[in-house]
């Protein structure tokens, strides 16, 4: 098949997955072209079935807000034509579902052609930006006029309907993750310089926004501090780091936490860690927290969303109330206090991972991308 992919080309879940599931259908013989403003960070590999297209968007002095979904309808327009796709793939409602009906509804009246679009939901889309009424007719709208919708958890389902009247049913196909990637061996040099006296090492990961809750991070490694020697390694960038790292100084724990930015080899990074914490104020999956078992760590996050769905409380890690530090840093220190513990904890994670490997994920895309396309008679 001929299969565009629009998404958010940054270091966020939903840009991740979308590039992901790209290269896997690439591999598997699928031609895939990617439609975004700039080169998605994960779109590392040289596939002779990997196009990029990249969403000029010019700069008119008339325009304080530059209209980037005209720019990306127009380009959606462009491949459809040349590169005559069979059916678009959007990730994230907003603005991408609604530059997909622009694009449809183009090319059929200017091509012949109808080319369908699958929505696939990942999170804020839904929960947060998409429910302002800033956006909410609109993202209606399109969702009603998508081909197909998916949501990446049963939770984000709910929400959805929860909040929008939509009058298709959501395919629920969760994230995946390529655990051969992450079943990795931990570079020993590098766990050395993190933690040199044999420290348990605990990572976070996330774009830093308000609804990661960074701040807790801190607050539950400065108190399971008290109890054993640890260190924790902060991965990503956002608007909450600088807060954070205020809150390192004053707790007294800067000196044992190390903030590592954007990491594209993030699989390196969950070698070497002993817990991954994830105490998400929402989180309608929670792709991080699938990586760190796909590297056999143990996961720590709040019951939030659709943590639930993954982490599976004395088994794959423990879940907490949303801002239940005291309760988390007991859960740390019951999986990290022993080593036979933590072992059995790492198993019980990459078991769960495997579950959600790309292997078994993959199939349900294809297979609802061949059920639109047979049904898709306009
Ligand atoms: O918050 C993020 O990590 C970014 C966000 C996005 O849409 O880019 O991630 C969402 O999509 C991921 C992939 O489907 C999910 O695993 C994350 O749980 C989800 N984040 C939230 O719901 C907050």
């Amino acid at each position: 098949m001929r299969i565009g992919i629009v998404c958010y080309p940054t270091f966020g879940g939903s840009g991740v997955l979308a590039t992901e599931l790209g290269k896997a259908l690439a591999m598997k013989g699928h031609e895939i072209h990617f439609i975004t403003y700039s080169q998605p960070v994960r779109l590392n590999l040289f596939s002779a079935n990997i196009f990029y297209h990249e969403v000029p968007v010019p700069d008119y002095p008339l325009f304080d807000f530059p209209p980037y979904e005209l720019a990306l309808a127009s380009t959606l327009v462009d491949v459809i034509k040349n590169h005559h796709l069979d059916l678009m793939h959007v990730h994230y409602a907003i603005p991408h579902a609604s530059a997909a009906y622009m694009a449809q509804q183009i090319a059929k009246k200017s091509l012949g052609k109808y080319v369908p679009f699958i929505t696939t939901l990942h999170g804020t889309d839904i929960t947060l930006v998409g429910k302002d009424k800033t956006y909410e007719p609109v993202v209606t709208f399109s969702l009603n006029e998508s081909d197909a919708i998916t949501a990446v958890s049963n939770n984000l389902k709910e929400e959805t309907l929860k909040f929008f009247p939509i009058e298709k049913d959501i395919h629920v196909i969760y994230n995946f993750v390529d655990v051969q990637r992450f079943n990795k061996r931990p570079v020993e040099a590098f766990k050395k310089v993190i933690a040199p006296n044999g420290e348990r090492i605990l990572v976070h990961a996330s774009n830093f926004r308000p609804v990661k809750r960074v701040e807790d991070v801190v607050k539950i490694f400065a108190k399971l501090k008290e109890r054993i020697p640890a260190k924790l390694l902060m991965v990503g960038d956002g608007p909450e780091r600088q807060g954070c790292e205020n809150l390192a100084r004053e707790l007294g724990v800067c000196d044992s936490i190390r903030f590592l930015g954007k990491q594209e080899q993030i699989e390196e990074v969950m070698a070497i860690a002993d817990l991954f914490l994830l105490p998400s104020q929402y989180e309608s999956f929670g792709l991080a927290a699938l990586e760190a078992m796909a590297a056999h760590v143990p996961v720590l996050s709040s019951n939030a969303g659709g943590l639930p769905e993954i982490n599976i409380p004395g088994k794959t890690g423990y879940m907490f109330d949303i801002g239940d530090v005291d309760a988390a840093v007991q859960y740390a220190y019951d999986i990290l206090k022993d080593e036979n513990i933590l072992q059995k904890f790492r198993e019980n994670a990459f078991k769960q991972a495997q579950d959600f490997d790309l292997k078994n994920i993959i199939p349900l895309y294809e297979d609802l991308y061949a059920s639109v396309l047979g049904s898709a008679v306009h």
